[in-house]
């Protein structure tokens, strides 16, 4: 089946931050990273504003070179406190849109929303809904590109910045990426593209005129790789990374929708019991117990409930599935796909936390 990913990636990230917080900075070329001194200073710029940006500036350039380019721009010194700060008040607004969240970054992240838009057309009033939210809620502008794939996904984001939206369904994947350079592709960097242009490989396109036995023979399994994202071929999952993880899922997709509640239990309790062996052998705890389902339609509901303490109970946790089922159930509406979630980790928990678990607080 089709999936539909976006890649959402804040504009100017740490410029913007600071223009947050300094509402006299909006308009003007705002550069953050070393410290220029007047020209003699070393290091790089972090990021520009657009602004800085139409100077020539970019993140990574010289800082002298960028003092040289752009001698009255405002030049600050990152403060990674803060953007961190904000960065965790997007990201909970982003996990909000799909269950298949995973953060690639301070200021980027990939939903996968395939249960929550029925086509891509759909995606598009989805990210025109996140847009506005983050605008609104925490004042920046966010770039959202939708594909079939996360490095499809991610190169759409980077086309129409700052505030765009690009939708790359994929019969116009060709169209959209043969005349692109080959560094647009994650993964190809500058170096990378020199070694190409040597075979008289330059755009995309190029790079699509070749067989899959051209391409390994030529440039190996850096080739293959971009062969592969540029075919829509590209089958990473949007899935929490970080140190231990941050959410346990499994979902199953019945081969035909049902209404019988002992098929929907029968499935919550395997998958239930699958996931705490699981849990068991991360030795990790959760708090936060989530359903999802999706009806026949494309209607797709996740509810959860939120522990006061960590816990790690498999009897406990289905019987509070049974009720978040029971209670979100459509009599009128067969069901197509069940899934739960573990999340809100950590990994101890004392004994009477333990014997505790059984004080609840419900959550939205
Ligand atoms: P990016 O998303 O690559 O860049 P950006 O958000 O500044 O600009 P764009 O509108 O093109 O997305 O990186 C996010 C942040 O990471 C950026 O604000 C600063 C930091 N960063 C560096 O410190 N050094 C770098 O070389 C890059 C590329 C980014
Ligand atoms: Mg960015």
């Amino acid at each position: 089946m089709m999936r539909i990913i976006f890649h959402c990636d804040l504009d100017c990230f740490f410029a913007a931050v600071e223009n947050l917080y300094n509402p006299q900075f909006k308009g003007l070329p705002v550069i953050v990273g070393a410290n220029p001194k007047r020209g003699k200073g070393r290091g790089v710029v972090s990021t520009c504003s657009y602004e800085a940006r139409a100077f020539g500036l970019r993140s990574g350039m010289p800082i002298s070179k960028a003092f040289e380019l752009c001698p009255h721009g405002i030049f600050l010194r990152p403060n990674f406190e803060k953007y961190s700060y904000v960065s965790k008040r997007v990201m909970k607004i982003l996990k909000e849109y799909s269950d298949k969240f995973e953060k690639a970054g301070l200021d980027e992240a990939y939903l996968d929303v395939t249960d929550y838009c029925s086509d891509m057309n759909e995606s598009r009033t989805l990210a025109k809904k996140i847009k506005e939210r983050i605008f609104k809620e925490i004042g920046l502008t966010i770039s959202i590109g939708c594909a079939s794939t996360k490095s499809l996904a991610k190169i759409a984001s980077d086309h129409k910045k700052p505030n765009g939206i690009t939708i790359v369904p994929p019969k116009y994947r060709i169209q959209f990426l043969k005349n692109m350079d080959i560094t647009r592709i994650p993964g190809i960097g500058r170096k990378s593209r020199i070694f190409y242009a040597k075979k008289g490989i330059s755009t995309i396109g190029d790079l699509l005129s070749l067989s899959f036995e051209e391409i390994e023979r030529l440039f190996g399994k850096n080739g293959l790789w971009a062969w592969k994202v540029s075919k829509g071929l590209d089958e990473r999952k949007v899935q929490e990374k970080e140190g231990f993880n941050k959410s346990l899922s499994k979902e199953r997709t019945f081969f035909s929708d049902t209404s019988d509640l002992n098929v929907l239990y029968s499935k919550l309790k395997e998958l239930n019991d699958k996931i705490h062996e699981k849990l068991e052998r991360k030795d990790v705890y959760y708090r936060t117990i989530t359903l999802k389902i999706r009806f026949e339609g494309y209607l797709t509901q996740t509810r959860s409930q939120t522990l006061n303490f960590p816990s790690r109970n498999k009897k406990e946790s289905f019987n509070i599935l049974l009720k978040l089922l029971k209670k979100n159930k459509n009599p009128l509406k067969k069901v197509r796909l069940i899934g739960l979630k573990f999340s809100n980790f950590s990994r101890k928990v004392t004994k009477m936390q333990q014997s505790l678990t059984p004080f609840l607080t419900q959550t939205p």
